[in-house]
């Protein structure tokens, strides 16, 4: 990040020649650094420590950008965090970006919650500057597991971060997947938080228009079927397909199917995989 001191110079030149909003250089979004905190433990990735990309086990960030080493990504997209195991649960992630840095600053932002709504049940959530005399309050709230549904910078321009948990309970045969998604279109139907950087700044005459991002979560949760379950369904399954396979006449399409199984290539081509048709492998309860 740049010195705050430095940067404010160059914001107050910017203003001072009295720049036109051409917004001729996009808004940019990066990510400085995230957290997760699941079941107590943290798990933290910064540029300083030049380890973003990083992730615990179970979190999946394929439908995210997180950056790499000390790069910086958009910290734009969506998050998912598979827990499992009966009792109680708590997951979490803390996320620090910073919006047209290079324009006017990382702390010219201010942080919101979603009006009317309200986090849903489990959900908790803080907004706070990550930096306050080299303490990260926020991020320490949120491996206490003490999030406090507060926004601790209301109004105030400065450097912007969000937290936001869920604490739920598994039973014995249950599955959750918590997903956080960060993204610049408002969502519609869940509480979310807010970030916001008014633009400007910049080069004279190109300053950055305004941006908003917003960090919004849901958890879903699933029964994982015992292996009883499973055999019982499967015996089903078979005991069906052999009642369907029995009753269908004449049984020579059974056996038409086998011929066209048989003289169906074993191995696909490299250049051109065979996809099979439910036609060309025949009914499955003929197997
Ligand atoms: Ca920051
Ligand atoms: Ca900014
Ligand atoms: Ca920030």
């Amino acid at each position: 990040m740049l010195k705050k001191s430095a940067a404010a110079v160059f914001v107050v030149a910017g203003v001072s020649v009295g720049a036109a909003p051409a917004y001729a250089i996009p808004a940019v979004v990066a990510l400085e650094q995230y957290a997760f905190v699941i079941d107590g433990a943290l798990s933290h990735y910064t540029t300083d420590g030049g380890t973003l990309g990083g992730a615990p086990a179970g979190v999946d960030l394929s439908g995210f950008d997180p950056g790499s080493g000390s790069t910086h990504g958009t910290g734009l997209g969506d998050i998912t965090i598979a827990v499992s195991g009966p009792g109680d649960h708590y997951v979490g992630i803390f996320v620090d970006h910073e919006i047209s840095e290079v324009a006017n600053t990382f702390f010219n932002e201010t942080g919101a919650k979603s009006d009317p709504s309200d986090p849903a049940s489990g959900q908790t959530w803080e907004i706070d500057d990550p930096d306050i005399g080299g303490s990260n309050f926020i991020l320490g709230d949120l491996l206490a597991q003490s999030l406090p549904n507060t926004n601790f910078i209301p109004g105030a321009t400065t450097d912007v971060s969000m937290a936001m948990a869920y604490d739920f309970v598994l039973g014995a045969d249950e599955t959750a997947v918590v997903s956080f998604t960060i993204s610049d279109v408002a969502p519609t139907s869940r509480f979310f938080l807010p970030h916001f950087d008014p633009g400007g700044g910049g080069p004279p005459g190109d300053p950055p228009p305004e941006k908003t991002i917003y960090l919004s979560g849901h958890v879903s949760t699933g029964s994982i079927p015992e292996p009883g379950t499973l055999a019982i369904f499967g015996a089903g399954l078979l005991a069906l397909g052999g009642l369907r396979c029995a009753r269908r006449q004449p049984r020579p399409s059974c056996r038409g199917a086998r011929r066209r199984r048989g003289r169906r290539r074993r191995t696909p081509l490299p250049d051109a995989p065979i996809r099979r048709s439910r036609r060309e492998s025949g009914p499955a309860w003929c197997d």
